[in-house]
């Protein structure tokens, strides 16, 4: 049977980031995805100005408490960008009163790239991302977000060992399974590092490095491995997929100049039939 999630991270209107790629991906994926909205915004907030920002804090208590009379649960709950910390105890709520018996609670702490937190956030979201990837089955950090949660110095090119370090303490905070993403150790070369706790297995895969930034890639990436992993594919499956898919997307975005915001992955998801 298919599996059923439920996605909370805010609607960015335009920009391709958080659920207007979750969306797609998951369900290109085969995974049924309700979204639980942070936020809505006119656009994401890296490289625009002059955004609007709606803030639905007060709303999502209401959906929750709906779906519980309606009886709905889900197999994962797929947490992105949160813009305010009130959020966190509604997703604590949610993990208990939403999840199947087996379900997992998959945190992908989108707060932070290139070394800076996102310029609509302060360290109150930075705590309370800390207190939800503590009770995380599963969390997808880059290296960024991985020394905000840590407390350690942000490096951009961690070599093998101080990959193996960062990890361990992401690992110590509780989570099962952590993914770090953005490893890279050649020049050419980027991709995604993980250690899962309960089989205390390590693993590594990486691809071609394309010499270009693009906002939304994270998004892009954890909406597959979080596709992958409800479907019971292994880590290493999920790393592959999720890195190969995150890299076509990026590829593909290259040709156009006027496309920085967000990657465009509507024909790589076509090409996946
Ligand atoms: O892609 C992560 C993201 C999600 N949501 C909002 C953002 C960003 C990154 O900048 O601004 C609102």
């Amino acid at each position: 049977m298919s599996k059923k999630i439920v996605t909370v991270q805010d609607i960015s209107c335009y920009g391709q980031c958080s659920i207007t790629v979750a969306l797609p991906v998951l369900s290109a994926f085969g995974v049924e995805t309700a979204i639980l909205p942070s936020a809505i915004l006119s656009t994401h907030t890296g490289g625009f100005t002059g955004f609007t920002v709606h803030d639905l804090t007060e709303e999502m208590p209401g959906i929750v408490n709906h779906w519980i009379r309606e009886g709905i649960k889900f197999d994962a709950i797929y947490t992105g960008y949160i813009g305010d910390t009130r959020q966190f105890d509604i997703i604590n709520d949610a993990r208990k009163t939403l999840l199947n018996d087996r379900g997992l609670l998959i945190v992908d702490p989108a707060m932070a790239d290139w070394g800076k937190l996102y310029s609509a956030l302060d360290e109150t979201i930075v705590e309370g991302m800390k207190k939800i990837v503590r009770t995380a089955d599963v969390i997808l950090p880059n290296l960024t977000e991985a020394a905000f949660l840590t407390g350690r110095d942000y490096i951009e090119r961690p070599n093998k060992e101080q990959v193996r370090e960062i990890i361990a303490d992401l690992s110590a905070m509780g989570p099962d399974t952590v993914i770090l993403t953005g490893v890279s150790y050649e020049e050419n070369k980027i991709g995604a590092a993980a250690y899962c706790r309960s089989t205390d297995t390590y693993h590594e895969y990486f691809t071609e490095r394309v010499p270009k930034n693009y906002h939304g890639t994270g998004d892009v990436f954890s909406s597959v491995a979080v596709a992958d992993i409800v479907n019971g594919k292994s880590i290493d499956e999920s790393l592959k997929d999720a890195c190969e898919f995150t890299v076509k997307c990026i590829k593909n975005t290259l040709g156009d100049p006027n496309h920085d915001y967000g990657v465009k992955f509507e024909s790589v998801i076509a090409e996946k039939k």
